[in-house]
């Protein structure tokens, strides 16, 4: 608006050094209007993060301890999470196969009878009636055959989920990806600045409110996880991309439908000593455990709940499961 008011300065012809004035305080207003933004245009598909100062972590959860203050320059983000067309177009281009469909390395998986190392990955399957719903074996199945393209297992397929985030696609995986594209994974730091939204310490990346006016802004799980599923929100499982409302600067999903991997090493106590400036996660800790954030259609209020802004989880780099994907981010050039 600011940019309109001087422009329309501009027809206003008084002769003379007026004209010259106008155009001067014309240029100062296009400088100041557009301080942190990028004049290239964006990116398909990607919205540009201005960039700033913000409050990280929360203290909802220990390892999101302590709330600090970290700063991340502006950067290209995707406004969704990677699709399933868009890692087909991936895997058509480079015949890349993923972590969750190559045989297993004996040397990985110690005590495996050689019959079992077949290619697998892990699908969330609700527990048996009288399963204890303490123990996480009692829902994570690994599935051989369960991969990208067979999100359920053998016999499922992707046909008709174009625009559903693409999933069981390890950290391994996630970074070929942003390579090919001329992206990167972006750094815990950016992923949370981003995900907030601009707004400063709130429970949830859109407010304090889990269901403002009943309305669902998240896929995640609504019941007693992981048994009762209330399926309020609409879905069961992954959701199409871009299903809920955006958070404040036009990004979807930052909170539920499934996990996002992150650039950065994890490690539980990192925010005890992270630089302010462009953090980007711990010296390699020997664990081969990377940041995921976001939560997923499985955050459930009584069990996990880390769809809540600030939260944090991880998972090791050829990890693979239903509920896990990942968006890029690119450099303003
Ligand atoms: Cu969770």
């Amino acid at each position: 608006m600011a940019n309109r008011a001087a422009s329309s300065l501009l027809p206003v012809v008084i002769p003379g050094g007026a004209i010259l004035a106008a155009f001067l305080v014309y240029l100062v207003v296009l400088a100041i209007s557009g301080a942190g933004r990028k004049p290239e245009p964006p990116p398909p598909g990607m919205v540009w993060i201005p960039g700033g100062t913000f409050k990280m972590g929360t203290t909802e959860f220990p390892e999101s301890q302590p709330v600090h203050t970290a700063a991340v320059k502006g950067f290209w983000m995707d406004a969704t999470e990677v699709t399933n067309e868009q890692f087909e177009a991936f895997v058509k281009a480079t015949g890349y196969v993923t972590i969750a469909e190559r045989t297993p390395e004996a040397k990985k998986f110690p005590g495996a009878k050689p019959e079992q190392l077949k290619p697998f990955s892990a699908v969330f399957t609700p527990p048996a009636g009288n399963a204890s719903g303490q123990d996480f074996r009692e829902w994570w199945s690994p599935v051989y055959g369960a991969d990208w393209k067979h999100p359920d297992g053998p016999g499922s397929s992707v046909a008709g989920k174009e625009k559903y985030p693409v999933v069981h696609v390890s950290w391994v995986d996630a970074d070929a990806y942003a390579k090919w594209a001329g992206k990167r994974l972006p750094t815990e730091a950016e992923w949370e600045f981003a995900a907030r939204g601009g707004r400063e310490g709130s429970k949830y990346i859109w407010g304090d409110e889990f269901r403002p006016d009943g309305k669902s802004m998240a896929n995640t799980w609504q019941g007693n996880f992981p048994k009762e599923n209330k399926v309020e929100d609409g879905h069961r499982t992954a959701a199409p991309v871009g299903s809920y409302p955006p958070n404040g600067f036009g990004l979807y999903d930052m909170a539920g439908n499934v996990w996002e991997w992150c650039s950065d090493w994890y490690r539980e106590d990192y925010f005890k000593e992270s630089p302010k400036d462009n953090p980007q996660g711990p010296e390699d800790p020997g664990t081969k455990r990377k940041v995921q954030k976001g939560g997923s259609f499985l955050c459930s209020e009584n069990y996990c709940a880390r769809y809540k802004a600030g939260a944090r989880h991880s998972g090791e780099m050829e990890d693979a499961a239903d509920h896990i994907g990942f968006r890029c981010v690119k450099d303003a050039r």
